[in-house]
């Protein structure tokens, strides 16, 4: 499969600020498939963007970015695949380059999160999702999707705090391990559709620096239908941006992962929306990020 420079423009590596790289992995998603399509989608999709961001009389994402060759799964069981993704990103990190890592499924995140933990401590997360993906292990696997923020917290004496946002479907399990580790800090989708949410969410993050990880299923299914398990009651598009924008603003943004677009041939918004979203966070990366 080819896969199309963000945007189309290409950067060479060293002058670039943003590294993409699309990790097409898909081994366990439990209810809709099709991620491993997700990275050729959504970089095909943004070829067809705008450059040209009118909130931000600004163009500068083009200049900034540099697309690598997809980290393809080729037979590679989990732990390997983050491995060689650690590799990767911890790489762009050391050349003081940010990570973005186009996904495939939310298992990703942990590599991305090990690379940057290689280099750096003290940073927040920031999680966007419709699940706290806290399950100690899920069908098996403790690289499961459904486990990765769990592995991240193996690792808090790397990190200041975990925010999750848009949070709107629970396990009991998940429910019972919340309420014993107290530290974790969640806006329920329910309590996002307030008008300070954005200052909320800004507030939590402790750290100057953040990794922002996004699992496209935080958003509302009438915008991202395309999803692997699409839950009612998500984000809406202009709530989800205030909550960036606020949350960006003045931070260090030191890696970003956009997870779990499982295109589908009805529609082809979903890409074209995942695309245009990522392009907003680099572009208040920019504009409103501290260099
Ligand atoms: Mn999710």
């Amino acid at each position: 499969m080819s896969y199309n420079d963000f945007l189309d423009y290409d950067r060479p590596y060293d002058e670039a600020t943003f590294i993409l790289i699309p990790a097409p992995l898909e081994l366990t998603v439990s209810y809709g498939k099709g991620t491993s399509l997700g990275p050729a989608a959504l970089l095909q999709s943004s070829t067809q963007l705008e450059t040209y961001d009118i909130e931000l009389d600004s163009e500068a994402v083009c200049s900034c970015v540099h697309t690598l060759e997809p980290l393809e799964q080729k037979g590679m069981d989990a732990s390997t695949y983050m491995e060689e993704l650690k590799k990767i990103v911890s790489r762009c990190v050391k050349d003081g380059k940010i990570p973005v890592v186009i996904g495939g499924e939310h298992s990703i995140s942990y590599g991305v999160f090990k690379g940057i933990a290689d280099i750096k401590k003290d940073f927040s997360v920031l999680h966007f999702d419709a699940h706290l993906d806290l399950r100690d292990s899920y069908e098996g696997s403790k690289y499961s999707h459904a486990s990765v923020v769990r592995r991240m917290r193996e690792h808090m004496e790397k990190i200041k705090d975990i925010t999750a946002v848009g949070i709107r479907s629970v396990s009991p399990e998940e429910a019972a391990y919340l309420k014993e580790i107290k530290d974790h800090k969640v806006f329920y989708a329910h309590q996002c559709h307030v008008s300070d949410i954005a200052k909320k969410v800004s507030a939590s993050i402790s750290s100057d620096s953040v990794y922002i990880t996004f699992d496209v299923d935080a958003l509302d299914p009438s915008i991202m239908p395309s999803t692997g398990t699409p839950e009612p009651g998500g984000l809406l598009w202009y709530q989800t941006l205030d909550i960036l924008r606020e949350s960006i603003k003045g931070k260090k943004v030191i890696g970003i992962d956009i997870v779990e677009l499982a295109p589908d041939k009805v529609n082809h918004y979903s890409q074209f929306t995942a695309a245009k979203l990522l392009y907003k966070m680099l572009a208040y990366t920019l504009v409103y990020g501290k260099k």
